[in-house]
């Protein structure tokens, strides 16, 4: 079977890694990013016997790192058929006159300017073959705002938007692209979110059965094995027990 080159950014944790590992099983090879060096070497570890797997220690906030990633891939990794841009993050959950100006810059410079600079580079690669497809992971949180996630809503609202927009100028050129919007995933998000608290994080999935980042790397399957004439514009994915950011339904012990 023909094999197809994938490149997923933050794939060393959460629903990259586990959409990594979905299209490897599904015949890609894989171009895989992430700032932690270890977690990317035991990527390749998992990965090294089964098939082509392409481990980048990049830092999506650093333009010229993308670009000279991207510039440097050699001919056989410079046909990118699919592009997960998933790398991002929140830090904090403060009232706006509380928030921290560090966490507001590195949510933006990675959630937004980050899924920029990789799409400016990877949309070119595609333009020249007049094919591909983009996927950005929103969120939920890019559909609503709560109390508190300011920020980080705003940067999933600009994913939203930004899917839209890429979806038009990238028409012409038979590139299709997708917006995913997941509810409460439990992975390392909340203990990114919370600075390293994991009790703290722990409680954002209490009493509840939060999804995990497999049941939204089969929902990506699923939005890139569709007929070339298919394109899944927008899918949001809830646990059963979210109706909404802030509806969800705990057992109390
Ligand atoms: P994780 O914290 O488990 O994974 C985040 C990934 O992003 C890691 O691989 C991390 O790698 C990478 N990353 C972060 N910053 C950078 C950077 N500057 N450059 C390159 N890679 C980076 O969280 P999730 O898997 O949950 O998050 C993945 C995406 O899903 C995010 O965009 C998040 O906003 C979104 N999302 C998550 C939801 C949830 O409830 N968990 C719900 C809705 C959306 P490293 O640290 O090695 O760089
Ligand atoms: C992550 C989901 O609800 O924690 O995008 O903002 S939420």
């Amino acid at each position: 079977m023909e094999r197809k080159i994938a490149f997923v950014t933050g794939a060393t944790s959460g629903i990259g890694k586990a959409t990594a590992i979905k299209l490897y099983e599904n015949n890609f090879d894989l171009i895989l990013c992430g700032r932690r060096e270890d977690r990317l070497r035991e990527l390749e570890k998992e990965f090294i016997h089964k098939g082509r797997v392409l481990c980048l220690k990049l830092d999506v906030r650093k333009e010229s790192e993308v670009k000279s990633a991207l510039e440097g891939l050699s001919d056989s990794w410079r046909n990118i058929d699919v592009l997960i841009n998933n790398a991002g993050l929140a830090a904090g959950k403060d009232p706006i006159q509380n928030g921290s100006i560090d966490d507001w810059e590195r949510m933006i410079d990675t959630n937004v300017k980050g899924l920029l600079y990789v799409t400016r580079h990877v949309s070119a690669l595609m333009i020249k073959n007049q094919s591909g497809h983009i996927i950005n992971i929103g969120s939920l949180a890019g559909k609503e705002v709560y109390e508190n996630g300011n920020v980080y809503c705003a940067t999933k609202h600009a994913v939203d938007a930004l899917s839209r927009g890429m979806r038009i100028d990238l028409l012409p050129h038979s590139i299709k692209v997708s917006n995913i919007a997941p509810g409460l995933v439990e992975t390392e998000f909340s203990i990114v979110r919370f600075a390293g608290d994991v009790q703290k994080a722990k409680t954002v999935y209490e009493g509840y059965d939060a999804l995990n980042a497999n049941d939204i790397a089969e929902c990506i399957w699923f939005v890139v094995s569709r007929p070339k004439h298919v394109c899944v514009g927008d899918m949001l994915i809830l646990p059963s027990a979210q109706a909404n950011s802030t509806s969800v339904l705990k057992k109390i012990n």
